[in-house]
């Protein structure tokens, strides 16, 4: 029998708000961080287009998060469900028609009996990496790295390539290796948030992670400066050059971190960070590694070019997504000519443009013809 999660409010309040990325108290913060009133009103940010809908998912999936293109150029879409946990956590496929279905339901972890996917990404092998964060509705460390061999619309193969994490976010697969973001780390006892850039081999099986930097997976860690919203790696993507981009949502900044032939890290610099940019969940990169950045908190979408310069490509103010607004957006992902962004619609507080989860669950696109 499924255990249910409670809903996200009402439970742990602090926690709770700390996931929300919303003031946790009113401190005063460090010189150098970020802080609320760096960011200028967003009405000073003009956007270069709006956004328009692609598709209405249906009510199995109210939470669209995570997205990856399968062989065929199909969208998959994450459903981690924490909207509506007695739905089952399912991803889901579109297709070049536009037409959703379901692809398959995701393996639910033996204790908690729900799944929790947010980021994934295909391996060589056209096996699935799923970050299953069973922490992000209520802290634990039973968050795992799963790996799907999906057939059929069933998954044939689950293979657990790490278990036992705190906040397992965003993933990507690069030259055999498994990068994934986990956005607390709340062992790590620093003054500000610190998270880190995970790296699994694809073959790994069971690693435990233990959620400290001693950690022998952990790439790099990094802190969150913002005390107003203390969440920290999220998004992640390489460049065709193999650089390493990680989003700060906290702070919204995004990271370009160079590795060498080893995969040893040897920089890890600020490239963007921007007054109209307040956050940045999901990213993705285009064939001319320009990065697209989901601004969760502001309704927004940015694109920062690889000379770390900031654009606004589309903003919304609140709404239910129906129109094709950015309804909370989580993550984008370039389809075609199409910039495709999943609307989360789930996070509420005061520095969020979103007031309220709302039917309908929304899939929205810029078309990039007109943000050239
Ligand atoms: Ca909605
Ligand atoms: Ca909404």
């Amino acid at each position: 029998m499924r255990k249910m999660l409670p809903v996200i409010s009402g439970r742990n309040p602090v926690f709770l708000l700390c996931l929300a990325g919303v003031c946790i108290s009113n401190c005063s913060c460090i010189e150098s961080g970020q802080r609320a009133d760096f960011y200028v009103d967003q009405a000073q940010c003009k956007a270069l287009t709006r956004s328009r809908l692609l598709v209405e998912m249906p009510e199995i999936c109210p939470t669209p998060d995570g997205m990856a293109l399968d062989s065929e150029g199909n969208i998959i879409v994450a459903c981690p469900n924490y909207a509506d946990q007695s739905q089952p956590a399912v991803l889901m496929k579109i297709d070049r028609n536009k037409q959703v279905r379901l692809y398959c339901r995701v393996p639910t972890h033996p204790e908690t009996g729900v799944a929790c996917p947010m980021g994934i990404a295909f391996g060589p092998d056209g096996d699935l990496y799923v970050c299953d964060n069973q922490g992000w509705v209520e802290a634990n460390d039973k968050g795992r790295i799963l790996r799907l061999r999906i057939r059929n619309g069933q998954v044939v193969k689950t293979t657990v390539v790490a278990d036992g994490m705190a906040h397992p976010n965003g993933v990507q697969v690069h030259k055999g290796k498994v990068y994934v973001t986990q956005s607390m780390m709340p062992k790590v006892k620093t003054d500000q948030l610190t998270s880190a850039v995970y790296r699994f081999d694809v073959d790994d099986v069971n690693i435990k992670v233990n959620n400290t930097l001693d950690d022998a997976n952990v790439l790099i860690a990094i802190k969150t400066l913002n005390m107003d919203c203390q969440y920290g790696l999220d998004g992640i993507v390489f460049d065709s050059k193999g650089n390493l981009y990680v989003g700060n949502f906290g702070d919204g900044t995004i990271h370009k971190i160079t590795l060498d032939s080893q995969g040893k890290v040897t920089s890890n610099r600020i490239l963007a960070k921007d007054t109209c940019m307040r956050t940045t969940d999901g990213i993705c990169v285009d064939a001319a590694d320009n990065i697209y950045v989901a601004d969760f908190s502001e309704n927004a979408v940015c694109r920062v070019t690889p000379a770390g310069d900031v654009q606004v490509l589309a903003r919304s103010g609140d709404c239910d997504g129906s129109k094709g607004g950015l309804d909370q957006p989580g993550e984008p992902i370039v389809w075609g000519d199409k910039l495709v962004v999943t609307c989360f619609d789930m996070v509420t507080g005061p520095d969020k443009v979103n007031t309220g989860h709302d039917e309908p669950y929304t899939i929205a696109y810029i078309d990039m013809n007109e943000i050239k």
